[in-house]
């Protein structure tokens, strides 16, 4: 896959390049990732690209002219073009996974006041926001979008790794982790996960799992199909707590 980031930040995004799975991915060709400098674009002698909102307001928008030439320099008939705006649909696992199958796709970063709209629309595919809070632009959003997508490339992580995938997507939390030593600072492990016995870890696992999600996030637990086993689990871990 290609990503093609649009933004008056490119610097920004230079970390990204060595970071974690997607440094990997780039490596392995699995990834492609341009940054582009809207200012480029610009026609301005001074490489201005913004303006004052018409009809007044504070803040400055950013002009069409340079966005709708840096996005036809890149556009392609497999691409697909992003906006991250506070007014898109918010993201979700299944929309990463949607958006892991395109060969390309163009991320718009506004800034300021945001752009032109005249751009989102005639030259946006979809506009998509990460969450309910202000940001001061689209640059963290689309790190977000460019990690949260990276990891699901086919080859991108490991299929052990990927097994891990179902949680999230079965709408449940993950169950705690540990690690040596089996007791720091008179904290021990439970005793369980040292038994050897594969079938009573992943019991307790399921319990945990189940466990943390109803008392963290009751809100997954009502969007989850639970199945027979779960339902007696979560029975058993209501009737604790009282
Ligand atoms: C209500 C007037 N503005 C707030 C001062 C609206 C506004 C404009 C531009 C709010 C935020 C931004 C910049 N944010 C993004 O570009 C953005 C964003 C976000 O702020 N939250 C969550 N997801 C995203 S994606 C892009």
């Amino acid at each position: 896959m290609k990503i093609t980031v649009l933004t008056l930040f490119p610097e920004f995004f230079q970390g990204l390049y060595q970071y974690s799975i997607i440094g990997r991915a780039l490596e392995n060709k699995i990834l492609e990732m341009e940054c582009i400098n809207i200012r480029d674009f610009s026609k301005n002698k001074h490489k201005k690209v913004d303006d004052y909102s018409f009809g007044g307001g504070p803040g400055m928008v950013i002009q069409a002219q340079p966005i709708y030439d840096a996005i036809l320099s890149v556009k392609k008939s497999n691409s697909k073009v992003y906006y991250l705006s506070p007014q898109g649909k918010v993201l979700t696992q299944k929309k990463l996974l949607d958006l892991a199958t395109e060969e390309h796709i163009i991320l718009l970063n506004g800034h300021y006041e945001g752009i032109d709209e005249r751009i989102v629309e005639h030259c946006v595919d979809e506009e998509i926001s990460i969450g309910d809070y202000v940001l001061s632009g689209g640059e963290i959003p689309t790190m977000v979008l460019i990690d949260g997508i990276t990891r699901l490339l086919p080859g991108a992580i490991s299929t052990a790794d990927s097994y891990l995938e179902e949680s999230h997507m079965e709408n449940l939390l993950d169950h705690p982790h540990y690690t040596r030593p089996r007791v720091f600072n008179d904290w021990e492990v439970p005793e369980v996960l040292l038994s050897g016995n594969h079938k009573e870890i992943d019991q307790f696992r399921k319990l945990e799992s189940l466990k943390n999600t109803w008392k963290k996030r009751p809100d997954l637990i009502e969007k989850k199909e639970l199945t027979q086993e779960e339902l007696t689990l979560l029975e058993i871990i209501k009737n604790k707590e009282n």
